[in-house]
């Protein structure tokens, strides 16, 4: 294991250079620098008292739909004030120099996309969107409904946001592009995430399981860092991009975002 507190190890821009295939999987920490809270920072103000983890539940909707809404309705908010950082950005070039990287994200932020990357396979679905809380299909409220939640204009139901709870299932297609990218590739990485939730948290072992290696980027140990070959101590936004300079060079082309 090689424990890069801030330099770039070598072996693992060589790594980088030759990989046959690289598996990315995002969470809350890429955004934090991006101002977009992180799931175990306090959250601020009125939410102060609530954990996520009861909010994002279809129990908490059905139970307080309007206190649900304006959770999502303040981070939407956060998210729409949100830019994109250097290490989404990073990210964006990565995909650009190495063919076939696989972007996968436990957020539901859309900074990945905003930073200029294509490939990218939202697991717990995007903040951004609302869909109806009894079709399930993506749909926006009317111009003048103000309710709160407003309802589906094709059914009346509440509108929801198009995210997955605790308790639901992920989609199929993502989750299986998702566990394909991490069964294929020759090198991992696990950025900004406590990797506490499930199944995404099972990506990196399955990956390590094929017989890839795993390359940790998050300023704290997480349960999954006896597992890295390399553990990069430091904030995203400045180890991506450190080591997307070291790899590939300067001239990193400027990225939308
Ligand atoms: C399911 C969308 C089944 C919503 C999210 C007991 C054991 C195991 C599993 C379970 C269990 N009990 C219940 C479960 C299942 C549950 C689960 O895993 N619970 C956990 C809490 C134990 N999982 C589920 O319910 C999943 N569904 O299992 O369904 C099923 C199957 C079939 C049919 C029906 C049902 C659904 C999980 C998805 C939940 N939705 N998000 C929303 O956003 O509101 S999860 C949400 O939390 C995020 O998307 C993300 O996935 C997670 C937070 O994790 P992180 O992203 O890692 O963020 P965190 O704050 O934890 O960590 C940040 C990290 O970044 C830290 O390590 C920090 O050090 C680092 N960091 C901070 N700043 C920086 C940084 N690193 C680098 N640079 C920085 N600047």
């Amino acid at each position: 294991m090689v424990d890069a507190p801030v330099g770039i190890p070598e072996s693992l821009v060589t790594t980088l250079q030759n990989a046959r295939g690289i598996a990315v999987l995002t969470g809350s920490g890429i955004s934090a620098e991006s101002g977009v809270p992180t799931f175990r920072d306090a959250q601020t103000g009125l939410w102060a008292r609530y954990e996520p983890q009861e909010l994002a539940t279809p129990e908490a909707f059905a139970r307080d739909p309007r206190l649900v809404w304006e959770w999502y309705a303040w981070r939407r908010e956060l998210v729409e004030q949100a830019v994109p950082n250097p290490g989404h950005r990073a990210l964006a070039v990565l995909e650009n120099r190495v063919p076939g990287v696989v972007l996968i994200t436990q957020n539901v932020d859309g900074l990945h996309r905003r930073a200029g990357s294509q490939n990218v396979t939202e697991l717990h679905g995007n903040i951004t969107r609302s869909k109806c809380s009894v079709e399930e299909v993506v749909v926006e409220p009317r111009e003048d409904d103000t309710d709160v939640p407003p309802s589906c204009p094709n059914c009346g139901a509440f509108l929801r946001p198009d995210v997955v709870w605790f308790g639901e299932a992920l989609p199929v297609r993502e989750f299986e592009e998702a566990l394909e990218a991490a069964r294929d590739c020759d090198l991992f990485f696990s950025i900004g995430t406590s990797g506490l939730v499930q199944p995404a948290a099972s990506l990196a072992l399955d990956a390590l399981r094929n017989g890839a290696v795993i390359a940790e980027i998050n300023s704290n140990q997480t349960p999954l860092s006896p597992y890295a070959e390399y553990l990069l101590r430091g904030r995203a936004g400045e180890v991506l991009p450190a080591l997307m300079e070291t790899a590939f060079g300067r001239d990193l082309g400027g990225h939308g975002g």
